[in-house]
């Protein structure tokens, strides 16, 4: 296809989508599983996420069709065993497929993220047997939907401070509370909610869609992850089994564990969308004619597009031997904090270059710059804000806690 936009660039530019750019060389890093994995699920992107995203962050509507379609691919959990659900494959297998999610667009990588690292991962980390077995293969599958409720209307960096809550009722526990901001809660069919107990200990416990009392209304009016669904989960006095509550773990620490590992994921995922940006930056500014030559032939064009490439190679190297330390189970929370928070504002960055390059016709949805730019806000923010991130790494360096 050969058509030509409203101020003369080919968008044949745009046809041969998804250009390769490894400047460092990493695939040479990568086993043949992950480079699979990613070629597999980056054509999956092409042909069903990129045809349609633009309209679906247009409309502000949710492509419902791609959970089960994301199951099918093996998006779910795809560093848990097989056994569990799970796509029996390494950490960077896993991070590498969020970064091909994440080049078609950050709610699809949310839809994936959640369900498996929020959802899926809890539950085989935490939960029972009969648990996993119960929720771990539909999930798995993409059959059914589930979310995570950490964030509260009042708390948000601070979890801690949570007033969701679970009341003794013999076998049951009563549950009251509200979490807001959650991915994919209107149309889950169940959630892993973190709530206090009654000695005021945080427990997880999977909550069931159509269970008495529990709610969960959309939020509208994002500008930002608008192809993704967000919504709250509201508990007025809902009767909960006991055998719901996740038997293996207490206290903060259980949430947390859960948001390394979808931290994780993210710190690739952002990698894809600001190579996305990048790209199409990269053939605008070698077709985009001005004062007779390529704008690409400017120098100024040129420091940009040199440090976009310079940035996104950073990012790369240092997801991939954060990769190798958490297949070696040696991956400090922190080391992931400074990643996710690195590929975040890193990825910012490239596409507000990126925007600047396409001039004028970066702020359409002809490209793909302003709804990446406008999803990675979301990104900075979700699973610990930029500033939070920066605050677990200066405690870490110095020693001295800037929360307590
Ligand atoms: P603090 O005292 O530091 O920690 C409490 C306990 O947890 C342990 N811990 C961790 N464990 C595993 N992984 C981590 N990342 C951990 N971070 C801390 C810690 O060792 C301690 O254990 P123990 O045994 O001593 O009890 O807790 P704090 O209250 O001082 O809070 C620290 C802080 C601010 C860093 C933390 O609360 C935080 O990370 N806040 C940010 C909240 C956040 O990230 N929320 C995300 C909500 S979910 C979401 O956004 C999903 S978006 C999904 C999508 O669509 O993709
Ligand atoms: P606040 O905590 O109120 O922070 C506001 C500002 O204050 C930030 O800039 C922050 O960095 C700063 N700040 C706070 N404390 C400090 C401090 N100690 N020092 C310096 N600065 C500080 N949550 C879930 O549980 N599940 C989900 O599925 C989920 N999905 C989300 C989807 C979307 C689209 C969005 C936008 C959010 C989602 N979240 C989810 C919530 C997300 O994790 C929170 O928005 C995030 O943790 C920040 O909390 P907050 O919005 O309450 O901001």
């Amino acid at each position: 296809m050969d058509t030509t936009t409203s101020n003369g660039v080919h968008k044949s530019v745009k046809t041969d989508l998804y250009q390769h750019h490894d400047y460092f060389a990493i695939d040479d890093l990568l086993d043949e599983d992950h480079l699979m994995a990613r070629d597999a699920v980056r054509d999956w992107v092409k042909q069903e996420v990129s045809p349609i995203i633009e309209h679906h962050a247009n409309e502000a509507t949710c492509p419902q069709h791609l959970f089960k379609a994301l199951g099918d691919i093996g998006a779910y959990g795809p560093s848990l065993p097989a056994e569990y659900g799970g796509g029996g494959m390494d950490d960077i297998a896993y991070g590498i497929i969020m970064q091909e999610l994440e080049r078609g667009d950050s709610g699809i990588r949310s839809m994936a993220s959640v369900q498996g690292s929020l959802v899926m991962y809890p539950i085989y980390r935490f939960g029972s047997e009969e648990q996993k077995k119960k929720w771990l293969p539909k999930l798995g599958s993409g059959e059914l939907i589930g979310c995570f409720g950490l964030t509260e209307p009042d708390h948000g960096s601070n979890p801690n401070g949570m007033v969701t809550n679970l009341v003794d009722d013999g076998d049951h526990y009563i549950l009251n509370g509200a979490k807001m901001w959650i991915t994919n809660s209107p149309v889950a069919d169940m959630a892993v909610v973190w709530a206090k107990d009654p000695e005021g200990i945080i427990r997880g416990i999977i909550v069931e869609k159509g269970m008495k009392g529990f709610t969960t209304p959309e939020i509208h009016g994002k500008w930002s992850l608008r192809a993704s669904i967000t919504g709250e989960l509201v508990f007025e006095d809902v009767r909960v089994p006991k055998s719901n509550v996740l038997p293996n773990i207490k206290g903060l620490k259980g949430p947390l564990s859960c948001l390394s590992k979808a931290r994780y994921g993210i710190a690739w995922g952002a990698i894809g969308a600001a190579l996305d940006c990048y790209d199409s930056a990269l053939r605008y500014s070698q077709q985009r004619i001005q004062f007779g030559k390529p704008i690409g032939q400017f120098q100024l064009t040129q420091k940009k597009l040199a440090e976009m490439i310079t940035e996104i190679t950073k990012a790369q190297l240092m997801v991939w031997r954060l990769g190798k330390l958490m297949n070696e189970g040696k991956a400090t929370p922190q080391q992931i904090s400074m990643a996710k928070r690195n590929s975040c504002i890193m990825a910012l960055e490239v596409a507000r270059e990126a925007r600047q390059i396409h001039g004028g016709m970066g702020i359409t949805n002809e490209y793909p710059i302003m709804r990446h730019m406008m999803n990675l806000e979301t990104v900075l923010t979700y699973e610990g804000t930029h500033d939070i991130h920066l605050l677990i790494t200066g405690y870490d360096v110095t020693g001295l806690n800037a929360f307590s």
